[in-house]
């Protein structure tokens, strides 16, 4: 017996891709920064299926990297080295509802999720622009933020109860137990944000939040980041996104959409407000719900220009402009092309010009924002781009209870080598 044969037994002949073909489309991360080739892509139908993967994986000693839609931007979720079987979620896709919350399999998406949602007339807490391609398995594993982060927080505090089959292919579920959570450490909850490297989420009860009514969106031109965000109310606030005038002028450029504003302005604020908000009476400003196009298509935009240096990262208000001020000679001779969430915080930091594998830049930015005590690693994960700069945020103890962990978990170093714990 050889591996392939247990994985085609398992899940069917269909379902285990070895033709470099077929494999290819999980084989990249989406920057095209990280790739590798695999030695299969199985693709297990249930949570039974997947524990059986896993336990044939962990026999033959083959390395599993979990996919969900493969939209993740820091290498943590396509092979590196030969020899590793990628499991994709794709087929995990149960979706139920009850009592304010849903159930969904790791592989569906957030726009389905929200789709669902909206029909019953909630609507899901996480959002993001790559919502049609994004899984519920790949935003848990990295506690992803997105765009209504400042209103219903990150995936962490949408999850309810996990289940999660370890490398050994046991498995770990409170999903039956949807009354709460009993007294004691939150065990489930050490998978939120554990990027495949503890084991494999194949489903979550997540809360859903009453549908808001329509509220007001504007676009509005600023002089700098601290203009900005005295323009951001302290209530009713759902989603307060940066630009700059560069980045949109680049969207306009690459996508075709028209200008929204008088001039090219070093900071613009996407609103997205209960009530309408105060604005100066001479702001250069729209008011129009589709300016989020403009902020959606950011990366896609950033794309065009070649590989792209993605520094996910998050800094306390009130250090912003300083960053902001640095920025240019970090990256020189660089250019960086930046946006994100400013209600909490989140700049995500496309630096575009550096060789794929030339991680100076990289280093430069994110020891600034460490020093700036803010986050290296915001809402993407560490993944194999920043787990080796994990001591610039965590300290020397985390680390080794990090490493604890990961041993008690997965003693083999089956999930996801190099992820987390490098
Ligand atoms: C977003 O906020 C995502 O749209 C992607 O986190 C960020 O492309 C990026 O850098
Ligand atoms: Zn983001």
């Amino acid at each position: 017996m050889t591996l392939e044969r247990e994985l085609v037994d398992i899940v069917g002949r269909d379902q285990v891709l070895t033709d470099p073909g077929l494999r290819a489309p999980y084989e990249s991360d989406w920057t095209r920064r990280w790739s590798g080739s695999a030695r299969a892509v199985v693709r297990p139908a249930d949570t039974g299926q997947v524990a059986a993967v896993l336990r044939s994986c962990a026999t033959y000693g083959a390395p599993v990297v979990t996919q969900g839609g493969n939209t993740g931007l820091v290498g943590g979720s396509v092979p590196r080295c030969t020899g590793q079987v990628v499991l994709s979620t794709a087929r995990l896709q149960r979706l139920q509802s009850g009592d304010h919350a849903v159930v969904a399999g790791a592989g569906v998406t957030i726009g389905r999720l929200q789709v669902h949602a909206r029909a019953i007339g909630l609507a899901y807490g996480v959002d993001l622009a790559s919502r049609d391609t994004a899984t519920v398995g790949g935003t848990v594993a990295t506690d992803a933020g997105g765009i209504r982060v400042v209103r219903y927080g990150r995936t962490r505090a949408q999850v309810r109860g996990l289940e999660v089959v370890l490398a050994d292919g046991s498995l770990l579920s409170d999903l039956e137990r949807p009354g709460g959570a009993d007294a004691g450490p939150d065990l489930l909850g050490l998978f939120v944000g554990s990027e495949g490297a503890f084991g494999v989420v194949t489903a979550a009860r997540l809360r859903l939040v009453p549908r808001p009514p329509p509220g007001t969106t504007v676009l509005v031109g600023c002089p700098d980041v601290d203009a900005a965000r005295a323009l951001v109310p302290a209530d009713g606030v759902r989603a307060a996104e940066l630009m700059t005038g560069d980045g949109i002028d680049l969207v306009c450029r690459t996508t075709g959409l028209r200008r929204p504003l008088r001039r090219t302005w070093p900071v613009v604020l996407l609103l997205e407000t209960d009530q309408v908000p105060d604005l100066p009476d001479d702001a250069d400003a729209v008011v129009d719900a589709r300016v989020w196009e403009l902020r959606e298509r950011h990366t896609e935009a950033i794309a065009t220009l070649g590989v792209v240096h993605k520094l996910d990262v998050a800094l306390p208000l009130h250090q912003l402009a300083t960053f902001l001020a640095d920025l240019p000679a970090l990256v020189a001779p660089h250019r960086a092309v930046l946006f994100g969430h400013l209600a909490v915080g989140g700049l995500h930091v496309n630096v575009v010009g550096p060789a794929a594998g030339d991680e100076t830049v990289d280093r430069a930015v994110l020891e600034r924002v460490a020093a700036l005590g803010g986050s290296i690693a915001a809402e993407h994960g560490f993944g194999i781009a920043k787990s080796g700069l994990m001591h610039l945020v965590r300290s020397r103890e985390e680390i080794d209870l990090l490493r604890r962990v990961k041993h008690a978990l997965d003693p083999a170093g089956q999930l996801n080598p190099g992820v987390l714990v490098p």
